[in-house]
């Protein structure tokens, strides 16, 4: 008797787990940065805050390092429904709108604050655009601002001439080319191979991309430059978004508001920490000098001429806006 009611309770338990089980949702979200990454940090925290606050029913799985789609798939990847949620490095899709290539723009924004300033006014022209796709953006964070990692110490800018230079999108790739260098693009996780295999002899890239891709076992100098502060992007279908209850809904938005505002601390902490870690591993680090300062400036000058011809009249609209918020303050 007493093991028949035992019985009984398992198998309820069972069939109410099974209940709840039937209506969890499970999303997967691809990014190509790996687990040494602050952002790859950030939005696995985001995927727990979620999983917690709905109690388990939306878990959203972060396969990072580009181990379940590659980076140039991840948009669409999402928005043929293959997998619900991506991140991504934003300005890789300049090719689609100049509006996406605005934060790597030499000269615009040269801080966090502004680099966030930038985001909220760009914000809803990009909102639009996913939505166009059928997605729907979550949350920005900015990388540390960008740098040049050399295998010397950088003072002459005559030294770029012919040098072969990583960059991460195709911005780069231009102010590479206007410096006199020969530009690879090239994923970050494919840096060392990059490197190793003499494809490339400098890159352009943050503190902290150095720091987690061990930068000292290829170069000896990073030229902390200031060019721009660069962001990624997190954004799901709207469609798997629809078949969320509403509470599950909010759960999702606060939780990629929160994500949002601690990627962005998390950034400014990044770049302090992997300063640092690149010094200890015995990079040197240093501000370019006055030629180098000014052969980048000429570089970025050319650069953003060459994006005002690219670019539309909402875009330019935008830029207008960010200046005069940033002049304002
Ligand atoms: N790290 C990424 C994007 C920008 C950055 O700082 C990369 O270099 O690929």
């Amino acid at each position: 008797m007493r093991h028949m009611f035992l019985f009984t309770a398992t198998a309820t338990c069972s069939l109410l787990a099974l209940a709840t089980s039937a209506q969890a949702a499970q999303w997967n979200l691809a990014t190509p940065y790996g687990d040494a990454s602050f952002h790859t940090e950030n939005t696995k925290q985001f995927a727990e805050d979620v999983a917690e606050a709905t109690d388990g029913e939306l878990t959203i799985n972060v396969h990072s390092g580009g181990s379940l789609v590659e980076h140039g798939e991840i948009k669409s990847s999402v928005r043929r429904g293959t997998i619900n949620a991506g991140e991504i490095f934003l300005s890789t899709l300049s090719n689609e709108s100049p509006i996406y290539e605005v934060d790597t723009l030499p000269g615009v924004a040269g801080s966090y604050e502004e680099a966030y300033q930038l985001w909220e006014v760009t914000k809803p022209v990009i909102n639009d655009l996913f939505a166009e796709e059928g997605l729907m953006p979550l949350y920005a964070v900015a990388w540390p601002a960008q740098g040049i990692y050399t295998d010397f110490e950088l003072t002459d800018p005559d030294e770029f001439d012919g040098l072969r230079v990583r960059a991460p999108n195709i911005n780069t790739q231009r102010f590479i080319e206007n410096l006199g260098g020969s530009p690879t693009e090239t994923e970050e996780s494919d840096i060392p191979n990059a490197f190793s295999t003499g494809r490339v002899d400098a890159m352009i890239t943050s503190s902290s991309t150095g720091n987690a891709m061990t930068a000292w076992d290829y170069v000896s100098h990073y030229t902390d430059a200031n060019l721009w502060l660069p962001k990624n992007i997190v954004f799901i279908s709207r469609d798997a978004y629809q078949q969320l209850d509403e509470s599950t809904q909010d759960a999702v938005m606060e939780a990629a508001a929160e994500a949002e505002e601690r990627g962005w601390e998390l950034s400014r902490q990044d770049n302090e920490d992997s300063l640092q870690a690149l010094q200890d591993n015995g990079i040197t680090v240093s501000e370019p000098n006055d030629a180098v300062a000014e052969a980048l400036q000429a570089a970025g000058d050319e650069l953003y001429e060459s994006w005002l011809e690219r670019a539309d009249e909402r875009a330019e609209q935008v830029l207008e806006n960010y200046r005069q918020q940033v002049g304002n303050d």
